[in-house]
Formats: structure tokens, C-alpha cells, sequence
């Protein structure tokens, strides 16, 4: 059986992502959930789209929906979110595509095929959280990308471990029921990328500096 490996907050940081592939040596068994924020902030955010997509062709791959891909979808009908876009590094977005039109012209489909989570037997991969005490299935899109401590600071009701982004720790964060992958890719020039690998059983962690066994 081949590896789960999850993978969050890339941030237009192509070359980051690209050394964490390299490491992980990825194969035609393996299944990679992306959880979302492909963009913004970093200068390559298309080259990250474009990357994540050819993926594909080298195995299998889920591809969910992070809060600055929901502002992005929203911004195109709602200023509120327009300004959040350009607030938090859309500005590099537009230049890495050439324009605010290309965006959807060239990659639309892609982030508008966006999923809120994935669900396996032993995982939930999403992109920031849930809002306790509600069903998964009766969640609110905007709580599953945009939620922080009220997800994370309580225990969750799922039988799954939950693995998540969207809020940066130095490393990898661990509870019982849940892990944090956001390293602060994107945001700090010298936060490694970290993708999450579940593999016989086996948990660990390989960043785009080094490599822990967990
Ligand atoms: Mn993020």
C-alpha cells in the first residue's frame, strides 16, 4: 500500500515545494491530499498551480479548498473579499499570473473544482478545522477554512485524526486527536514546507529542510 501524504499553506513558494517533492520521491502508490492555499504571498503561485495539477500524472491526487482560495472565489462578486485578496498577498498572485482576469482564465476550473475536505478511515484532511458540536456534513465552508482556536485549543467529535493548516507553528503541531502542518511557508522566508506521511501505520514528517522521523 502506498503513503498518504498531506501537504498545506504552499503559498506560491514553488521552489519549496518542489525540494519537498523531490525528498519525498513520490510513487505511482502514493496519494497526495494538497489542503489548500496554493497561493498568494510567495512570487510563483501560478508555477505552484501549475506544479500541483501535472502532479497527477505521477499519482493520485485530492485537491482541497484553503481560506485564500475562498477569498479568491469571493472576490470576484463581493469588494469585502477582494480587499482580504489583495491584503494578504494577492497582489504577488495577480503578477505571478499577469493579471486578476488570468487568474481565472488560466487556473478558474482548478479553484472552482476545489473540495472542503477529505475522509479516510483513519484521517480527516482539511484546511483549518471544524466547529465542534456540528456534523461534518452540516459544516460551514467558511469555518472549515477560516476556523482557529476553537477547533484547536478543544477535542474534537470525529472517530478520525484530524490533519489541518491555516495556522502557523514553528513545527509540526501535535495533539491526540489532531496535527498541525503549517510551518509558516509563504510568510517567513526561511519557514520550511512540511507534508504529513502516513505510512504503514507509521506517522512522520518530511519539511523542505530536513527530514524527523515522528
Ligand atoms: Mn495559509
Amino acid at each position: 500500500m502506498g503513503r498518504l501524504i498531506g501537504i498545506t499553506d504552499i503559498h506560491g513558494e514553488y521552489e519549496k515545494l518542489c525540494f519537498l517533492l523531490d525528498k519525498i520521491k513520490i510513487t505511482p502508490q502514493d496519494k497526495i491530499i494538497f489542503m489548500g492555499d496554493y497561493i498568494d504571498r510567495g512570487k510563483k503561485s501560478k508555477q505552484v498551480v501549475d506544479k500541483i495539477i501535472d502532479l497527477k500524472k505521477s499519482c493520485e491526487c485530492e485537491y482541497l479548498i484553503g481560506s485564500h482560495e475562498y477569498a479568491l472565489l469571493h472576490s470576484q462578486t463581493d469588494d469585502y473579499y477582494k480587499q482580504i485578496f489583495l491584503h494578504y498577498g494577492g497582489v504577488e498572485t495577480i503578477e505571478s499570473y499577469g493579471s486578476y482576469e488570468n487568474i481565472f482564465k488560466i487556473h478558474g476550473k482548478f479553484f472552482n473544482s476545489l473540495k472542503p475536505y477529505y475522509l479516510t478511515d483513519k484521517y480527516l484532511f482539511i484546511h483549518a478545522g471544524l466547529r465542534k458540536g456540528i456534523p461534518l456534513e452540516k459544516q460551514n465552508l467558511s469555518d472549515m477554512v477560516y476556523i482557529r482556536n476553537s477547533f484547536f485549543d478543544y477535542p474534537h467529535d470525529l472517530k478520525q485524526k484530524i490533519i489541518f493548516g491555516h495556522t502557523e507553528f514553528e513545527q509540526p503541531r501535535i495533539w491526540e486527536d489532531k496535527i498541525c502542518i503549517d510551518t509558516g511557508c509563504g510568510k517567513y522566508s526561511n519557514a520550511p514546507l512540511t507534508a504529513f506521511i502516513s505510512e504503514n501505520g507509521h506517522e512522520y514528517f518530511v519539511d523542505s529542510q530536513n527530514s524527523v522521523a515522528q
